[in-house]
Order: structure tokens, then C-alpha cells, then sequence
């Protein structure tokens, strides 16, 4: 399992989540305070091998700059060989075990699970954290199953115990209450950060409310 507090603000960005710089995009997510990062590469237009692996080198190298956990979605033989401090399987992915077959010890593993039994799953299988969504209906997925609201959410959450769990989907700032109220130790955003007009500010502001929270 993973230290629960390095959910908290769960940033997810690839190249085509802004209309910027990715980098500068993920340097003020990190200036704001984010406690993870997530390397998602996705879209038609997506970067591919050695395009895909540059940007994640210089991710990775500017999240451990502020001392953030770098992570990639899916890919990972990319996570292996850059040496990514975790990765995040959906469903359709490398079932666990087989990615830990992969993955060096001490690289931590999350999961994707849309509902009690998938989550059920993946903590019998192992996942560190699980990814629970989408909460609220999303665009920036364009495959995104229904949106499972808090009470799917909290189901989950009443099931599987401690297991760290990221809510994912539609989040935005008045949300964060709702989500965490629901059982979840953090959240993972996308456009909410990456399309805000200060991606800093909006980092800085999920972090404050969701230390909030806490209070
Ligand atoms: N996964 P935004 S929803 C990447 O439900 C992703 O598993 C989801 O983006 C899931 O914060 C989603 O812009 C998109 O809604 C999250």
C-alpha cells in the first residue's frame, strides 16, 4: 500500500489535456502543490515511443525537482525503463500480477474500478491505491464508463477497508467536500488543472481544500 496523503491531489496530464507547454503545464501543477503525477499519453494525435518517451524523462525529472512521485499510465514497459516510481493499469490493461511481475519492488501500482467488484478485485489482487471513477460525467475521457456519483463511490469505499483509494472524473473545486466525504483519501483531476487559466492557483486550491477537509 501507499502512504494515503500522496493521493491527495492526484494530477493526470498528457499532451493533448492543454493547449500549452505539457512541462509548463506540470511545472505550475507542481509549484501549486500536487502530491502525484500521472503520465497520460492518450488521443489520436498522441506522442508515440521516442517522442513519448523524451516528454516522460523530462516529467518525470521535473516532478522529482519538487520531490512528487512520477507515474505512467498503461504503458509499462515505458514506466520500467524510465524508472517511474509507480503505474496505473485500467481493466483493460496487464492484469497486477503480471505488471509486478514487471516492475522493479518499490514501484507501486494502481488500479482502475468503476464499481464494488472491480475494486474488490483489485484489492485481492494487490493494487496499492485504486483509481475509483468517474464520479461526475467527464469529457476528457472519451470511453468513460457512467458516472458512479458519491454513492458509488462510498459502496466501494465500505468495502474494500483501508485500501488507498484517488476518486477520478468531472472533479472540480466544489466537489472536493462531497468526494472525500464519500470515503476517498484523495483526488485525481485532469482538466480541471490542465485547461484552468492558472493551473498553479488551481493546484494551490485542491490542495488547500482537500487539507481542508482534514481539519
Ligand atoms: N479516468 P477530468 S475519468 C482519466 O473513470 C480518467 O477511470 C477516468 O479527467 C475513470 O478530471 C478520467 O478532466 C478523466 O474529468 C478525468
Amino acid at each position: 500500500m501507499m502512504e494515503r496523503q500522496l493521493l491527495s491531489v492526484y494530477f493526470i496530464l498528457g499532451s493533448n489535456d492543454t493547449e500549452e507547454d505539457p512541462l509548463y503545464i506540470l511545472e505550475q501543477a507542481l509549484q501549486g502543490g500536487i502530491t502525484l503525477f500521472q503520465f497520460r499519453e492518450k488521443g489520436s494525435d498522441a506522442l508515440n515511443s521516442e517522442a513519448k518517451k523524451q516528454l516522460a524523462k523530462q516529467m518525470k525529472k521535473l516532478c522529482h525537482v519538487y520531490q512528487v512521485p512520477f507515474f505512467v499510465n498503461d504503458d509499462v514497459d515505458l514506466a520500467v525503463e524510465i524508472g517511474a516510481d509507480g503505474v496505473h493499469v485500467g481493466q483493460d490493461d496487464m492484469p497486477i500480477s503480471e505488471v509486478r511481475k514487471q516492475v522493479p519492488k518499490g514501484c507501486f501500482i494502481g488500479v482502475s474500478a468503476t464499481n464494488v467488484q472491480e475494486a474488490v478485485q483489485a484489492k485481492a489482487d494487490g493494487a496499492d491505491y485504486i483509481g475509483v471513477g468517474p464520479i461526475y460525467s467527464t469529457n476528457t475521457k472519451s470511453d468513460a464508463k457512467e458516472p458512479i456519483g458519491t454513492a458509488g463511490l462510498q459502496a466501494i469505499r465500505e468495502q474494500v477497508g483501508e485500501t488507498p483509494i484517488v476518486a477520478i472524473g468531472g472533479i472540480d473545486l466544489p466537489s472536493v467536500h462531497a468526494v472525500m466525504r464519500a470515503g476517498a483519501d484523495g483526488v485525481s483531476i485532469i482538466s480541471a488543472i490542465s485547461r484552468a487559466t492558472n493551473s498553479k492557483h488551481a493546484a494551490a486550491s485542491f490542495l488547500a481544500d482537500v487539507n481542508d477537509f482534514h481539519q
